[in-house]
This record gives structure tokens, sequence and C-alpha cells, in this order.
């Protein structure tokens, strides 16, 4: 049995996968792949089309989209269940994961962690527009998750989920911009929720290494 995740190291999806690989306990080999070079090879775009990470190679079986690859990394392996089987919880797990795909994803990292972190350590330029219209857009991504998220230690009840699985790299990444924390910090139920989960040991081991940032 061979279990192989194509990703690129600093590819927020790329850890979600790796988190859910992780959380699981699958051993899996990485094999890096860029999908912003001009030079993907041809192999990688027989698996992935649309040329995004990450992709997981499971024996013959190969699946893109991460939340597809993270539903069956649960569904396939042993390891602690991550998707709850009551159904309110269920439907509040697939619901903030399409809220972190469909409204998350582009303000929180594209736009805020991006310009504010990931640009400025690489010395690439920067647009400080992006970071305004990344936190406004934020700002309702974040009351929409505080709203949704249960009462409990995590998003939808007393256990992980993969709800926490998704969105946890994705505030891993927008925290790192100053704006980014005293926003969150505004969120009694995300802080919380982010205070305990940040020092998760399956989290720290996949977090990406980012570039420093220069002098
Ligand atoms: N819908 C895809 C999105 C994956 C995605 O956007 N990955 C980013 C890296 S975090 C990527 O490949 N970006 C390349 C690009 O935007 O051209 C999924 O869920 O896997």
């Amino acid at each position: 049995m061979t279990v192989a995740l194509h990703g690129y190291r600093y590819s927020v999806y790329s850890w979600i996968a790796r988190l859910a690989l992780h959380e699981k306990g699958v051993t899996y080999t990485w094999t890096e792949v860029d999908p912003f070079s001009e030079n993907t090879p041809a192999s990688y775009l027989a698996i992935h089309p649309f040329k995004r990470v990450p992709a997981l190679v499971h024996d013959a079986f190969a699946v893109y989209e991460t939340s597809a690859i993270t539903r069956y990394v649960d569904e396939a392996f042993d390891g602690p269940k991550l998707q709850p089987t009551e159904p309110r919880e269920r439907a509040r797990c697939n619901q903030v994961i399409s809220i972190v795909d469909s409204y998350a994803y582009w303000p929180l990292v594209r736009q805020v962690f991006s310009h504010k972190v990931f640009r400025p350590a690489l010395r690439r330029p920067v647009d400080e527009s992006e970071v305004k219209q990344g936190l406004e857009a934020a700002t309702k991504v974040l009351a929409a998750l505080e709203a949704t998220a249960g009462q409990g230690q995590y998003l939808t009840g007393k256990d992980l989920s993969l709800a926490d699985v998704h969105l946890a790299p994705m505030i891993g990444y927008f925290v790192l911009a100053p704006e980014g924390l005293s926003l969150l910090q505004k969120h009694i139920r995300l802080s919380h929720w982010w205070s305990a989960l940040s020092n998760r040991p399956t989290l720290l081991a996949t977090m990406p290494q980012l570039p420093q940032a220069p002098p």
C-alpha cells in the first residue's frame, strides 16, 4: 500500500491534506509540485488537470480537491473518525468546509497573509489595497464562523473534525499578520478554539516553514 501526497511547501491546502493524514496516522510520501511554475510536469497535470495542489494518490487511485482528499483519508484509513455521524453536527462540519473554500481562502490567505507576510518575506511587491479588501471580507467570514461554531472545544462538537482540519491552517496563516490576529481576537469562540488548537502537535508538525523576512 502506498500513499503519495503531491503538494507545494507553502500551500495552505497542502497543509490541510497533511494535517488530515497526520491526524489519521497515515504514512505517506511527499512530492513537491509548484502549481505557480510554468513547468508543471505533464505527469502531474494528468493527475490534476486544473494545476492546483494538493493531489493524493493511494495505490492506483488518484484524487484531487482538498475536501475530497480529507474525506477520503478519513473514510479509507483506520484512526480517529474525523466526520461527525450526528446529522446536524455533520451538516455543520460540511458547512464550515464550504465556507472556508468559498469565502475564507481568498481574503485570509491570498490577500491578507500573502500581502502582509509571504510577499514581504520574499521581497515581492505588495498591494496594501489587497490587505484592506481582505480584512473587510475576513470580518464577515469570521463573524459567520463564530456564529456557526458550537460551544464545545472543537468547531462541531467535543471531538476534532474535518471542519477544524480545514479551518486551522487558514487561520494559522491569517494570524501571522498582526491585523489578522487582532481581528480573530474580536471573536471569543474562535479565539478560544484557536488558542487550544494552535498548540496541537499535528498542526505544529505539519506547519510550513516560511521564508524568513529580510532584516
Ligand atoms: N479547490 C482546490 C483549491 C486548491 C488551491 O487553490 N491550491 C492552491 C495552493 S494553496 C494552488 O494550487 N494555487 C495555484 C494557483 O492559484 O494557480 C482544492 O480544494 O484543493
